[in-house]
């Protein structure tokens, strides 16, 4: 047993192992300063809440408070790893600053007030605008970070009682494109990858994909593979220099904005060379010959060109993703949230299309998730698609979705696709939607455009609720606040990217008067009187399992079949992967097996839609495109990002994350290892230009676009030249003045500088490129930035003191085998 610093060592210490061997359990556990295992009084079963990698753990419990955590060893998961956020993320629960009693507007101010006062004026408020203008003027707004059971019951509310298509989840902004980016190849969301593809694949393709820093455990299988015997190659294509990057065997490091083509590049070297299976194509797939042909004027040197890359090292990627027997590939937000999101996303599904390599070990695709419960919001509907995979296009599926339901079909509205959170924006603006409930989401500072959202969220006309476990940014603007029970006080289930399914159990009471958002939201749904079609409540459960027992049904027969699943068989051993039914009891390891999909025009989820346009491709279509469902290979034409340098502005603004910090940090802040390694926001910028503008480390930068000022520390960094990286975690909320910046003011959220401006296909907004520019306001005195060292944010020049955690770091590691 050994005692590591988990914030200096991110990832811990190494098990090697081989191809095809299983990976070797290391358990990491992590307690409150001074106690040890002896001192908890009960260990509870759940999962981590901080990303989507589903790391299994159990919640230490000590005198009725969460006091630590320590990872499960028999889970397929992390083998009972955990990553620094899963160690010190918990101590957010217990924090003072938690909301413990409802808020409602009076004259201007959120003063405390009691649950039947807030919930009747929710209630209240929603009947009204129903009775004066009917469903339209009434929004969702959801999240990734609820459970299962909460999001069915919402999109139940939402669809099958109130009638609007104004639902949405802040999934939109995550990975909305992964979604597309499957219903275009396979028309049905669900991921084709299992995390145990890394223990078999001979190369891992990360595309856009920092999976050292946002997926820290599943990371830490790959560091294993690669410290043992016959290692895989990894090519990673990034603009910046991430540990991936310095991991990878090939680092593509292109221009932001131009992953298409680059992928179009990579798709004509591997066609031209043919290393492709041609049986499998000819057998399972249809859309080659376009694919062929589109790709065909895009050689290494024209991409080259576009993308800044030397030509011979787009030969050597597609070299070494050609030459691949297993090839498991990765994508994330450097796709999602770029230029050309989906199309991008749809190549890398056509590289492992086009060399027949899915649905066998090693070979996989992973369009990751980022948020714990993302696959849920998608597959519940809770992000304006119908529950369970669902077509709303297809007037079958709304009618079996009526009779689990008991509504009338006509009731579900499906006569155009869901509202994306974008144009609700918009129709707030407009003075349309005049309603919107956001549950576990801050979109004052994690959408495009902040100057813009406040206004937006501000309006009086607006009637604002905001259910959070905080007094976020966003619930400063609302007009009641709701104090939400989280993870640890509360029960339901999860999904992560491999479609592993795990139960997080309550381990304590929730803080003061705060309740499960499941609670809150049958509350809600009585006050409304929501009825099904012969008068009987609508919403049929009065608890989690209760809720998880109506899912099961309305899964049935789907591809995300959860019907043979139940609380009790995830309870105890490990989690469960979907389709989970009477076939497949105890889950399915791998889908679309031997080329099977779940693509026929009558099952499928979705018909797709143009890469260009994003216009929805019409049933007809579809059917002559596609009779019996096989694998579509779509191609897309690279177009170049609507905002680029100019003389005004001459870099290439990206934005993302740091290991250490989860989004606008309402938990990450309040763990005081996890704040000490990345306090501030910096701003990245490559050694190079940094020496053009006669910039050192440290110096205070202002940022600017079109849109606003943000002020920085400057991290001379690896990203490449002409582009610069702002995480975008900080907010104001913990700021001295905790107010928003005034006009003219610089802020600090990233998002005071992003564009409104979205992917045409899955309308994910464009997070990661805008045209900026810097411009240095004092020197930094000779103090560092506030960035890591030990991540993609490393210094490259000068002396910068290392990230450290110290002793209140220390997490204990059990390596199996180890007593
Ligand atoms: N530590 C931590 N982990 C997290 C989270 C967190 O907040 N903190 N959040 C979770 C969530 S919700 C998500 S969605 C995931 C996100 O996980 P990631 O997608 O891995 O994280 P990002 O930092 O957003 O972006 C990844 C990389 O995209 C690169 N990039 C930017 N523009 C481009 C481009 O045009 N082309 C290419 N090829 N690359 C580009 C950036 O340099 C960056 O390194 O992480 C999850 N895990
Ligand atoms: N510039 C830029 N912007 C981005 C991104 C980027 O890379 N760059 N990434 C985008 C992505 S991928 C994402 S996922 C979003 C994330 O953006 P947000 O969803 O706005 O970020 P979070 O801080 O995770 O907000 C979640 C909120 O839910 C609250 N919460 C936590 N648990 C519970 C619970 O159990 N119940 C309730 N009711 N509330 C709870 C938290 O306190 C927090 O306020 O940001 C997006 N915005
Ligand atoms: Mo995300």
């Amino acid at each position: 047993m050994q005692r590591i610093d988990r914030i200096a060592e991110p990832w811990g210490t190494r098990t090697p192992y081989g191809p095809g061997e299983s990976w070797p359990t290391r358990v990491d556990t992590h307690l409150a300063d001074g106690l040890t295992e002896e001192d908890v009084d009960r260990w509870v079963q759940s999962a981590s809440i901080l990303h989507s990698n589903g790391d299994a753990l159990d919640i230490a419990v000590k005198d009725e408070r969460i006091v630590g955590v320590r990872g499960r060893e028999g889970d397929r998961v992390n083998h009972g790893r955990l990553g620094p956020k899963d160690l010190f993320g918990w101590q957010a629960n217990n924090s003072p600053e938690r909301l413990t009693k409802p808020l409602i507007r009076r004259k201007g101010k959120l003063v405390e007030t009691d649950w039947e006062t807030a919930m009747s004026a929710v209630a209240g408020r929603c009947t009204e605008l129903l009775e004066e203008q009917g469903p339209s003027a009434i929004s969702f707004y959801t999240t990734g970070q609820l459970f299962l059971e909460e999001y069915y019951t919402l999109g139940l509310i939402a669809h099958g009682g109130i009638g609007t298509n104004h639902v949405d989840g802040n999934t939109r902004l995550c990975t909305a494109t992964a979604a597309a980016a499957l219903k275009e190849t396979f028309a049905c969301d669900g991921q084709p990858g299992s995390y145990s593809d890394i223990d078999h694949a001979d190369v891992i393709a990360l595309y856009g994909h920092n999976m050292a820093e946002t997926q820290t455990v599943l990371w830490t299988r790959v560091l294993d593979r690669l410290a043992g015997p016959n290692p895989p190659k990894v090519v990673c294509v990034d603009p910046r220099m991430t540990p991936v990057a310095r991991a990878a065997t090939v680092h593509l490091a292109p221009r932001p904005g131009t992953n298409v083509m680059l992928m179009n590049a990579l798709i004509h070297e591997i066609i031209a060379n043919g290393w492709i299976d041609r049986e499998y194509i000819q057998a399972h797939t249809v859309g080659f010959d376009e694919l062929e042909k589109m790709t065909e004027e895009y050689t290494p040197e024209v991409a080259a060109e576009v993308c800044d890359v030397p030509a011979e090292q787009i030969r050597e990627a597609a070299r070494v993703l050609g030459q691949a027997e297993r090839l498991l590939s990765t994508v994330l937000q450097g796709f999602y949230q770029s230029h050309q999101a989906s199309a991008a996303a749809v190549s890398v599904n056509n590289i492992n299309v086009i060399r027949g390599m899915l649905g066998k070990p090693g070979c996989g695709i992973l369009q990751m998730n980022g948020q714990p419960t993302a696959q849920n919001t998608r597959e519940a509907g809770a992000d304006g698609d119908l529950p369970a995979f669902r077509n709303w296009s297809n007037d079958s599926h709304v009618q079996d979705l009526a009779r689990v339901w008991n509504v009338d079909p006509m009731e579900i509205p499906h006569y155009a696709p869901p509202t994306h959170v974008m144009q609700m924006m918009r129709y707030i603006e407009e003075g349309t939607i005049r309603f919107m409930y956001v549950t576990a989401t801050n979109p004052a500072v994690s959408l495009p455009e902040l100057a813009r959202i406040r206004e937006v969220l501000a309006q009086d006309r607006l009637f604002l609720v905001v259910q959070d476990i905080f007094l976020t940014e966003t619930a400063q603007l609302a007009d009641v606040v709701l104090p939400a029970a989280t993870w640890g006080e509360k029960t339901g289930t999860f999904t992560n990217v491999d479609r592993t399914v795990h139960l997080s159990e309550k381990a304590v009471e929730p803080p003061g008067e705060a309740r499960p958002d499941l609670d809150i939201l049958l509350d809600f749904a009585h006050r409304l009187g929501l009825e099904d079609k012969d008068g009987a409540p609508l919403v049929k459960w009065s608890d989690a399992e209760g809720a998880f027992e109506g899912w099961k049904e309305c899964s049935r027969g789907r591809p995300c079949d959860y019907s043979g699943m139940s609380y009790d068989k995830l309870r105890g051993g490990s989690g469960i992967q979907w389709p989970c039914n009477d076939e497949h009891p105890d889950g399915t390891e791998r889908i679309y097996v031997d080329g099977q999909f779940w693509a026929q025009p009558e099952y499928c989820e979705s018909y797709g839609r143009d890469m260009i346009t994003g216009a929805p491709v019409e049933e007809t279509e579809y059917k002559a495109l596609n009779p019996t469902g096989r694998a579509v290979l779509k191609a897309a034409e690279y177009t170049g990002p609507h905002e680029m340098p100019s003389q005004e502005f001459p870099f290439q603004l990206i934005t993302g994350r740091t290991l250490y910090h989860f989004h606008t940090r309402t938990k990450t802040a309040r763990a005081p290892q996890l704040d000490a390694a990345a306090p501030e926001v910096w701003v990245e910028m490559s050694a190079s230009d940094a020496t053009d503008r006669g910039l050192t480390e440290g110096d205070v930068l202002e940022v600017t676009t079109p849109r606003g000022r943000v002020r920085a520390r400057l991290r001379i960094s690896g990203v490449r030249p002409g582009v610069l990286f702002l995480p975008f975690h900080y907010g104001y909320w913990d700021t001295e003045k905790g107010s928003q910046p005034k006009k003219k003011e610089a802020g600090r959220a990233a998002n005071e500088l992003t564009v409104t401006d979205w992917d045409p296909v899955s309308k994910q907004p464009i997070f990661k490129t805008a045209a900026a520019q810097v411009e240095r306001v004092a020197s930094g005195k000779g103090k560092p930035a506030p960035a890591p060292t030990t991540t993609g944010s490393a210094p490259v020049t000068g002396a910068v003191p290392p990230t450290v955690g110290g002793d209140s770091a220390r997490a204990q590691e059990l390596v199996g085998g180890q007593a």
